[in-house]
């Protein structure tokens, strides 16, 4: 792994043509300052090899608040698979790198490979730790019915990003907050950009999920629609939402994208509390919504609290 190197020489990079129009310097100069950037930029690839970077061996790439990491990040917390967290300020990622998040960086050797999308990563933990961890992953095991339920609520999730920013972009300190403004694990530079950019970044937002008064009532429909099922499913008592009393990723991803909008209190697992909304900050309408379905989907709601009260213990902070 050599990002960091990458950017620094990234940085001095733009500011080569400043550099080189402010000491006025001639089109020789000029080229032989883009070789030696060149060779900079050999000896980093080189460096891989030679004298990588130390990195953890897993970094999951994060939004401390997101539904998607915390669906990652419990899964790997229960499998007991040791790995940093590094959060970033919201959205920056996805508009200026274009990357989402969860993101699961692994180190193997000299070789550092990435897998973005939260169904990928599970794919992969459960494949690469099946044959060392045994049980410890089963929970993990993708059978068809799990991957059919995992789809359903991925769009659920995605529903809720909807119902969410809605909600947020009302209030411009509430939304800083969710995206890491307070969270001190962001980068200082992050969290200083965050405030300025908020205009763009919230427009971008607007229009990428085409957030209009009519999708909203559109959205609504499907979380309601998705969470009578459930409630309806989880009526009879059992543990896990598949049925029977071992619970697998599906029900963990269920209370993840639940804890969105309930905010249980080991929602992340103690890597979110910088960034929690008491229901009391939320705007009056955002309470409304979530006061209605904790009243219209009590066992679901009941579930999803147990399952976070029972089965997700607070874990140490760790970050990359
Ligand atoms: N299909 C993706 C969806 C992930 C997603 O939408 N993540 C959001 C956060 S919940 C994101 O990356 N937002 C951009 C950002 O904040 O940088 C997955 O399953 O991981």
């Amino acid at each position: 792994m050599t990002e960091r190197r990458r950017l620094v020489h990234t940085t001095f990079l733009f500011l080569l043509p400043v550099l080189v129009a402010a000491f006025g310097r001639s089109v020789l100069t000029a080229v032989l300052v883009v070789l030696l950037m060149l060779l900079w930029h050999w000896a980093i690839t080189i460096s891989g090899f030679v004298a990588p970077e130390k990195h953890p061996p897993l970094i999951l790439d994060s939004i401390s608040a997101s539904h998607f990491v915390e669906k990652v990040r419990w899964n790997m917390d229960r499998a007991g698979i040791e790995y940093a967290e590094r959060p970033a300020g919201g959205t920056l990622g996805a508009y200026f790198l274009g990357r989402t998040v969860p993101r699961l960086r692994i180190r193997t050797g000299a070789v550092s490979s990435r897998i973005g999308n939260s169904a990928e990563i599970l794919r992969y933990l459960w494949g690469a730790h099946v044959g060392i961890l045994g049980e410890a992953v089963a929970h993990l095991e993708p059978t068809p019915e799990r991957l059919a339920l995992e789809k359903r609520f991925d769009r659920y999730g995605v529903n809720l990003q909807v119902w969410i920013y809605h909600h947020l972009l009302e209030d411009r300190d509430l939304t800083l907050h969710a995206w890491g403004i307070n969270n001190p694990a962001v980068p200082l530079w992050q969290r200083l950009l965050l405030r300025p950019l908020y205009p763009v970044l919230a427009t971008l937002i607007r229009r990428s999920f085409r957030i209009t008064p009519q999708t909203y009532e559109k959205t609504c429909s499907h979380i309601e629609a998705l969470l009578t099922e459930m409630d309806a499913t989880l009526s009879d008592g059992r543990a896990s939402i598949l049925g029977g009393d071992r619970l697998n990723y599906t029900d963990f991803q269920f209370a993840a994208m639940c804890g969105l909008w309930l905010q249980p209190r080991n929602y992340g697992g103690g890597r979110a509390d910088k960034v929690r909304i008491e229901r009391s900050q939320a705007t009056n309408p955002m309470r409304a919504d979530i006061e209605r379905w904790i009243e219209d989907y009590p066992k679901a709601v009941a579930w999803v609290q147990a399952l976070y009260a029972e089965e997700r213990p607070c874990i140490r902070q760790t970050s990359a």
